[in-house]
């Protein structure tokens, strides 16, 4: 099957066998009883597979688990309570005390915060190494040493979109036998199979694209069975961030939606980036699918689309930037993205503001940098939008 039939039919999607419903069930239980003493004991050694209690595992936690595992090529996924809880658990089972990781940057302003902050308080080293340095191996491999215990990067990142590649990351970390995470939230499995090329770990915020209604809170990992088992059996269930059954059941039908919407994520991304570099008043626009892209060649490579955020820098930098978000009527100040709605943010103020003013520098984001997310409303509108708050910041 092409990957659109997988979506909808592919596992997960079957009819349920004891009602015939063709909806996913809502297993909203938090224990499951057993037959008896001996099966409940049983249950718990591993010799008979069910279900205990859904912080170890839950019948619709585990049908969007292993679709999310067939649509991103892994054999096993886990479903976690956010992206972020996704994120620390992923790293907390694959390093001690000791050990350290290599993270890109620039990463998501929460993912930010956890690994400058908390990571390190618990004994473990994180070591930065700029998006586009993974492209030349050589740049990043001093950083290694035998306690490096993982890579983590974000691609295309949030909020610059720029572009690790994920080919010469997974060749230089196999040679070191170090696994390689990659934070899929922004092109989805729909536009990137990192799996594919070497990957070890796809992690997601379905918070995002995944959902697509702003309306859940979610995260999902998807890897080998033996990293899950890790990740899921050996950390999730201790650490306890589980995804409610509720939110599982709007992510599968998040799901059943998402190749149309990436569709038209990327083709009005694409339209809105044009639309911008064309524009006297903008600075810069930033967009994996555009040639003025710095990687543009590697978004292309690896990337099927460039997906649907953009990100670009008024002239006048923040001051104009605050006066066209408040001069906007269609599009939606806030942030989040991957949702059916345009929304368009500051990242210095807001998603990145746990970056300081220096690091935000060093990093190489732009204070004076809007993201938007484009939504899948008719582009026309979302053009005359910007044209309109344009006009009016600089009249
Ligand atoms: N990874 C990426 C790339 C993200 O953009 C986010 C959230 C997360 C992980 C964390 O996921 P969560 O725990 O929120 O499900 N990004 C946000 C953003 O750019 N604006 O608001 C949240």
């Amino acid at each position: 099957m092409r990957i659109n039939t997988t979506i909808v039919h592919g596992k997960g999607m079957t009819i349920d066998p004891v009602s015939r419903a063709i909806a996913p069930p809502i297993h909203m239980a938090a224990v499951f009883s057993f037959k008896s003493a001996e099966h409940g004991a049983k249950l718990f050694t591993g010799e008979e597979e069910g279900y205990i209690y859904t912080r170890l595992s839950n019948p619709t936690l585990k049908i969007l688990e292993e679709k999310m595992a067939l649509l991103e090529g892994g054999e096993a996924g886990a479903a976690f309570a956010s992206g972020m809880a996704a994120i620390s658990t992923t790293i907390l089972a694959l390093c001690n005390s000791g050990d350290n990781i290599i993270a890109s940057a620039p990463i998501y302003g929460g993912t930010f915060a956890l690994l400058s902050k908390l990571i390190p308080k618990w004994g473990i080293d994180v070591r930065w190494a700029k998006a586009s340095e993974f492209v030349r191996e050589i740049e990043v491999k001093h950083l290694i040493d035998e306690k490096t215990k993982l890579i983590l990067t974000e691609t295309p990142a949030n909020p610059t979109l720029d572009i690790v590649d994920l080919e010469e990351t997974t060749k230089l970390a196999s040679k070191n036998n170090i696994p390689v995470a990659v934070d899929q939230t922004f092109a989805t499995f729909y536009f990137q199979k990192p799996i594919e090329l070497g990957v070890d770990i796809s992690i997601y915020s379905t918070t995002k694209f995944i959902g697509g209604h702003s309306d859940a809170i979610g995260g999902v990992v998807v890897s080998s069975k033996e990293l899950i088992e890790k990740i899921k059996d050996e950390t999730l269930v201790d650490l306890g961030g589980v995804m409610s059954p509720f939110n599982a059941f709007l992510f599968l039908r998040g799901l059943e939606t998402l190749a149309v919407r990436m569709e038209r994520h990327n083709s009005n991304a694409k339209k809105i980036a044009q639309y911008l570099e064309e524009h006297p008043k903008i600075e810069k626009v930033y967009y994996p699918y555009l040639e003025s892209h710095p990687q543009y060649k590697v978004a292309k490579k690896q990337m099927s689309g460039g997906s649907g955020l953009v990100a670009f820098i008024i002239k006048g930098g923040r001051e104009k930037g605050k006066e066209f978000l408040n001069n906007l009527k269609l599009m939606v100040v806030a942030v989040s993205l991957g949702a059916v709605s345009t929304l368009i943010e500051h990242p210095a103020s807001m998603t990145h503001s746990t970056y300081s003013p220096e690091e935000l520098e060093k990093t190489g984001i732009p204070e004076g940098l809007i993201r938007i997310s484009v939504g899948i409303e008719d582009v026309e509108d979302l053009i005359e939008d910007m044209d309109q708050a344009l006009n009016k910041t600089f009249s």
